[in-house]
Formats: C-alpha cells, structure tokens, sequence
C-alpha cells in the first residue's frame, strides 16, 4: 500500500487530537496540526521522494523530530508515537474522536468529566440528558450526537458496492488462482446487488481445503484473522471490510450458494416450503430423508421445490416465490439493453471532459445515443448555464452530430426544479431542447406536502420530462426527501414524464422499491449515468444492479428504445 502525503497528514493529525486529549502543551499540539496541514498539501509526494532515496526538501514548521517521523509513516505506514499514544488512553477514544461533530476538546470534556471511553457510554450519557450540560455542549450537540450514533448504527460500517468490488472481486480471483480449487463466486448481498454491503460471503468448491483456506488467511490484505476451521474462516481486510469463506464440496456447491446468497428472510421462505413438502433444505441440498435431491446446482435445488430458478437480486421476500409459483418472473434488464444514456455533464458545467470526449466515450461503451444535461443557471457553483450559454451549447451539438457517426447527442438541461416548483430556465429556451431533465438540489427538507406539490408542479411544466435522481438521497450523507412518491409516480403517468435511476453509486436513486412501483405504475425508468467525466459511464452497471432488484425488464426502461422509438417518447405532446 503506497503510502500517500495525506495519510502521513492523517496521523500527524491524529497525534495532535490524542495530545490534545492528554491536555498536552497546546504550542507541541499546534506543532502537529500545523505540520498535518503542511503535508497535506504539499505538491510532491513525500514517500515517492524517500522510496527513491530523495532529500525532502525544507518545509517550513518541519523540524528534525518530524522529519524522522515522515521517514517512519513513508516507510513503514506507520508511526510509533501514535501507537505508543494509543496505548496511553482507551481504545475507544479515537472510535469517540471519528464520532461527527465531536472533536478533541469535546472528547476531552467528555472523558475528564463524564469519564466517557467507550461509545455504550457515549450513549448512555446522551440518553439521560448528561452531556447537555457539560459548558460548551447543549441539547442541540447532545441531539447530534445520537443522530450520528443513529447513522453508525445502520449505516457506516457498511460498504459501498463498488468499494467491495474491488476488493472481494481480487481476493476471489486469487483464490481462483489456486490449484485443486473448483469453483470461487461472491454471495451474500453483493450476489444480490444490494447498494451496500455488511460484509462479503465467499464460497468456494475444493476436494480439500486446506490450500484455499490457507491462501485466504494469509492474503497480503489481511489485517487480522477472526476465525479459522478446516472449512470456514472470517477475516477482516486492511480496509475494515470482513470477508468470511466458506468451503464445500462440488454436490453441495448450488445449495451453499442458494444459503449463503440469502437473503436469510427469502431462505426461510424456501425452508418453510420444503418443510410443507416434507423435505428439508439446507447448505448441503435438498433431502427426502437421507437421499439427497439436489444440491450440485442452485437450478437444482429451486427445481426439488417446485420453482424456477430465481435471479438473485429479486431474493428479498418482496413475493418472488409466490410469482415464480404462478408464472415466469420478469426477464431482468441488463447492461447490454442499454442504447443510450440520458444525463451527463461536460467541462461546460461541473464536468472533466469535452462533449465530444463523453461522445466517444459512450459510443466505446454500446450507447447510440447520449443527452447533454449541464446544471442551469442557479448553481452557480458548478457554472450552471444560463440560456445565452445553453443555446450556444445547442449550436455547438448541432456541429458535432454532423461529424459524429455512431452515436448521436441529444439536446437537454438538468434545470433546477426552484422551491416553488418553477423551472431554472425560460421556456421558450427549454422548449428548444430535445429533453428537459429536472433535478432539486436544495431545499430538500420542506415539509412533504410542499415538496410534493413542488414537484408535481415541475412535471406540469409543458416541457418536462425525466425527474432526476428524484429522493436526492445521498448514501452516508442525505436521507431521502420526504413527499407522497406514490403520487409523484402517478403524476409522472398522468403527464407523460419519467423517473431517473442515477447510477452513481452514492444516489442509486431511484430506490429499487420505488422502481417497482414505478413499473406497477406504468412509469418508465431513465437508467442514466449522470456522469462528470469518460470515466463515470461505467457506474451504468451500478444503476443496472438497482433496477434489476427494482424488477425492471428492458420494456420497463426508457433508454433501452433504440433512438427512433425514443423520440416520441421524448416529445411531450401534453401541455
Ligand atoms: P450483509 O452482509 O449485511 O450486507 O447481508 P447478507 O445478506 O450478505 O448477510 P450475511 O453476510 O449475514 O449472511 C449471508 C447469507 O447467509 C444471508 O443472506 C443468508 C445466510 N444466512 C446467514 N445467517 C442466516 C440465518 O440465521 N438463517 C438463514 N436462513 N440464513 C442465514
Ligand atoms: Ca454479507
Ligand atoms: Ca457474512
């Protein structure tokens, strides 16, 4: 693991905030601070010039002490005056120091005077309304403080998907890697492309395990081994992120992947319903007693109770096994029904690349067609354009699809839905475009009724089409607004709009039971990109994961019409 300027700034800083906590001479803990933001932005990496035997140059408020110490984190990624810190104070403190809204001083006064080291007492201080008043805290601070409990509980020590993916899809591809082992697949939610995951759930087929459990344990990876057996084993990787495994034999291959794909509440419909059949069901197969019925194949084992094979994504006891009971299940969309994309955004707003760059980008990519949807005027932050801009944008497309061949650009805006539900941009401008995709980005705490009254309104606009990322929830970071999203879907119907499932991989959003209604609702689903850069099209797949837990088929995605049927799903003949 490279170490980079900002790791080294991460733990200079993380010594200031334990010194600080250790009441410590404020002029040595300024000392760190500083040198933590001399660090970290400074312009070379400092590792790099040590790894090639490079003097660091003179940085002001880096003394000789801390040079040495730069030496050790470059080195060794570590540094041994933290860790000697650590052992000084609880374990827990730096767990309170990484709490939202609580710094050093507040950690501080929380541990001299509530004797707080642990986040159970953290918890317990707050709920009977003792750090209300300690000087400087307050109801409002305490009130924060079991919000960010509240958010750690559920939320945090989850990981992205696309963060898990890059780890587990390695350590899987080395087990592979591994002589005698069979088969290697990731189960467990990721299997079901949940947006975050807990942690992964490996499987792997070998005749024996003792190479594959050994390789797993000691994957380079590793920070510590929770658990090992002769056929299981949990560790946690360097990132925080826990991997368990677990080896079977081939014949128990479908059946184990069937259990460790979960989820546990689908499991028990499925065990249940070999219980009614006077079967049993477990991670060995299917048994009529002794005999085993299946087990080799996930189809197998579906098929010893009566079912089709049942796409992951759709295993969440939201009714699948009563549909499958009664008929097939929809044939999910994939990445390869897309033709197009329509958001994404150019250095014209808050984009990396030009529009012919993200044209040949998405063209690389299968799409056959892709919107330009720069932000409007009122973000002014991300130079959102006015409508001088935007029709110099329109001409500047016009040029362009006459040199292009192989995709075509279509002219659109991701204008502000304003708080009273007007548009950002003046509909003779907007009524210019091919498709007007229309997005809040603030004010997203009115009170619901307002905020559905706001965006039934937009829709009412004559020129509107596709609402974007329309809860606007942010993972980590935003909830989702709240509004009557079953009469914001059948306003969508009942003015020719869409919703958009944004792909990125922190808004997801549409949710995948929204999507489903949406569906049931007779509302199409824009699967876009919202992309910034080249790069960002590949969250497509991402979007694709939510809409196939959604249940959306092709027919059920407006992007997977070639450009011709498109077209008159675009224009709005409403008004
Ligand atoms: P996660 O890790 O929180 O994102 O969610 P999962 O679904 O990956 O859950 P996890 O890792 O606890 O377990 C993986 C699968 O193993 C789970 O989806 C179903 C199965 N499983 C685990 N514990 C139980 C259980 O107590 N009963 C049943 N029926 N299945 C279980
Ligand atoms: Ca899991
Ligand atoms: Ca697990």
């Amino acid at each position: 693991m490279p170490v980079h300027n900002a790791d080294i700034a991460a733990i200079f800083e993380e010594i200031a905030d334990l010194l600080e906590i250790q009441g410590a001479n404020p002029f040595r803990v300024r000392a760190y601070r500083n040198a933590a933001r001399t660090v970290g932005e400074f312009g070379r990496d400092l590792a790099t010039m040590i790894a090639r035997g490079q003097a660091l140059p003179k940085i002001p408020g880096i003394g000789e002490d801390l040079t040495r110490k730069i030496h050790e984190i470059a080195d060794t990624g570590k540094s041994s005056f933290l860790e000697r810190l650590h052992k000084e104070l609880p374990a827990a403190i730096t767990e309170l120091l990484h709490i939202p809204g609580l710094g050093p001083k507040k950690v501080k006064a929380l541990y001299d005077q509530l004797r707080v080291d642990s986040i159970e007492d953290l918890r317990a201080a707050a709920e009977s309304g003792r750090i209300r008043d300690l000087p400087g805290f307050g109801e409002k601070t305490e009130q924060h403080i079991l919000e960010a409990l509240r958010v750690r509980a559920d939320g945090t020590r989850r990981f992205k998907r696309p963060v898990a993916a890059q780890y587990a899809e390695a350590l899987a591809q080395a087990l592979r890697r591994v002589p005698g082992v069979g088969r290697v697949e990731i189960a467990g939610s990721y299997r079901r492309c949940r947006e975050t995951v807990g942690d992964i759930d490996l499987l792997a087929t070998a005749g024996d395990s003792g190479p594959v459990m050994a390789r797993f344990t000691g994957y380079d990876e590793v920070a510590e081994v929770l658990s090992r057996g002769e056929t299981r084993a949990s560790v946690v990787l360097k990132c925080g992120l826990q991997v368990d495994l677990r080896v079977v034999p081939e014949a128990s291959y479908g059946a184990a992947l069937a259990y460790f794909t979960g989820s546990k509440a689908h499991n028990i419909v499925l065990r249940r319903r070999a219980q009614a059949r006077g079967l049993k069901l477990n991670e060995y197969g299917v048994f009529r007693g002794e005999r085993a019925l299946a087990g080799e194949t996930e189809e197998s084992v579906y098929a010893a109770l009566g079912l089709p094979w049942i796409p992951p994504e759709l295993r969440e006891d939201r009714g699948e096994v009563e549909w499958a009971e009664r008929g097939p299940l929809p044939e999910l969309v994939t990445r390869a029904d897309l033709k197009g994309d329509l958001h994404c955004h150019t250095k014209a707003s808050d984009g990396a690349n030009s529009i012919r760059e993200m044209a040949e980008a998405a063209r690389t990519r299968g799409l056959t067609y892709l919107a330009i949807t720069e932000h409007s005027q009122r973000l002014r932050m991300v130079h959102g354009l006015d409508s001088t801009r935007l029709l110099k944008q329109m001409d500047e497309i016009d040029r362009l699809n006459a040199e292009l061949t192989g995709i075509v650009l279509l002219k659109g805006i991701e204008v502000d839905i304003l708080e009273d539900g007007s548009l950002d941009l003046p509909d003779d401008v907007l009524g210019r475009l091919d498709l007007v995709v229309g997005a809040v980005h603030g004010r997203f705490d009115l009170p619901p009724a307002k905020q559905t009254a706001r965006l039934l309104k937009a829709m009412d606009h004559p020129h509107f089409t596709i609402l974007a990322h329309p809860t606007t929830r942010e993972l980590d970071r935003r909830p989702p607004m709240e509004a009557d999203w079953l009469r914001v879907i059948r306003h969508a119907r009942g003015r020719g709009c869409y919703l958009e499932l944004d792909s990125q991989p922190d808004r997801l959003d549409l949710l995948d039971t929204w999507c489903r209604v949406a569906k049931e609702e007779g509302v199409l689903v824009a699967i876009d990109s919202d992309a910034h850069s080249v790069h960002d099209f590949d969250d497509l797949e991402w979007g694709i994961g939510q809409a196939r837990r959604g249940w959306l088929t092709a027919a059920d995605v407006l992007n997977s019409r070639g450009l011709e049927a498109l077209r008159p799903l675009l224009a709005r003949t409403l008004g």
